[in-house]
């Protein structure tokens, strides 16, 4: 049955690419997004998340039964902008879980990350409970996120389903202001310069998955019965294990003059404070979590597509 969701965000990296495959499931989608839309043909508004009237307009002049809150400052970026991010990431958050109190929305989606785990939480085969002190600005506000959720849903009854995503690599529409970023930058410069200067270290592993594989997860989870959601914090998620040392080998399987220099930044430290493998049993179990696109297959496939 054709359902009208918003998704907020839209413009971003992941909020293009979900639009388009909740379009294609049959969906009435409508856009909203700071930035504006330039492709008359989309439903689009120009939205600051922050803006809870402005978001319950929309709600209501389109029926809107599901929201995906798709906006958000991103770990590098909030570290140079704590205040905003901490307003942009919390308040957009509370908006939407208020509607969904007051049951002028169904269903909610709302993101969070492998940057809630911090440096003294298990690295590997990382379980879904377990120290979590994140370091990050960015890494607080999804963890506090993550707990409003839970309480939204204990306390009101509301359906907030939430992912912890690993790093998503893509090639439609460029990300901003990750840490995770570098492992898109990278296929850029391969393709354009053939020579690339990471910001990350050679060996830092962090969990990252394909976009095509984030978007069937983000639908399984919000297609999947309500009696199988166990997880009301939110959901984690393994990646491929992925390195600049790993890209770099494999990139250069297809382009064998490909360079890497190292020049590593305060991003180093974030990357060096997340995990490098999760243990996603529960997404797998609950709603049939899988990754889909292995590492070879993912570097073919962003070597082939990205400008
Ligand atoms: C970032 O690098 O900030 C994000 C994330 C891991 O949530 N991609």
């Amino acid at each position: 049955m054709q359902k009208s969701v918003l998704v907020i965000g839209s413009e971003g990296q992941i909020g293009t690419e979900l639009c388009d495959a909740l379009g294609v499931q049959g969906n009435r989608v409508i856009r909203a997004d700071i930035r504006l839309q330039t492709d008359e043909a989309k439903l689009h508004y120009q939205l600051d998340a922050t803006d809870k009237e402005a978001i319950e307009r929309i709600v209501e002049e389109h029926d809107i039964e599901v929201v995906y809150l798709m906006a958000a400052m991103l770990s590098a970026t909030a570290e140079k902008h704590p205040q905003k991010a901490w307003e942009l990431n919390m308040q957009s958050l509370l908006h939407v879980l208020d509607l969904a109190k007051e049951k002028k929305i169904k269903k909610l989606f709302w993101p969070s990350s492998i940057a809630i785990f911090g440096p003294d939480t298990p690295k590997k085969n990382t379980p879904q409970e377990t120290v979590i002190h994140p370091s990050t600005v960015y890494g607080i506000s999804k963890r506090a996120g993550e707990m409003w959720c839970a309480y939204y849903h204990s306390v009101f009854g509301v359906d907030v389903r939430s992912l912890r995503y690993p790093g998503i690599i893509s090639y439609k529409t460029a990300p901003g202001g990750g840490t995770t970023d570098y492992a898109i930058e990278i296929f850029k410069s391969a393709k354009g310069q053939g020579r690339y200067t990471s910001f990350i270290e050679a060996q830092t592993i962090t969990p990252m998955i394909y976009m095509s594989d984030a978007i069937t997860a983000t639908i399984a989870l919000m297609e999947a019965p309500v009696e199988s959601i166990t997880v009301r914090t939110s959901y984690n998620l393994d990646g491929l294990a992925v390195s600049p040392q790993k890209l770099e080998e494999e990139i250069k399987r297809h382009l064998p003059d490909f360079k890497v220099d190292y020049a590593t930044d305060y991003r180093q430290a974030i990357a060096a404070s997340w995990p490098e493998s999760i243990n996603d049993e529960l997404a797998r179990s609950d709603w049939g979590y899988t990754i889909y696109t292995d590492f070879q297959r993912l570097v073919q496939e962003m070597l082939t597509h990205i400008e």
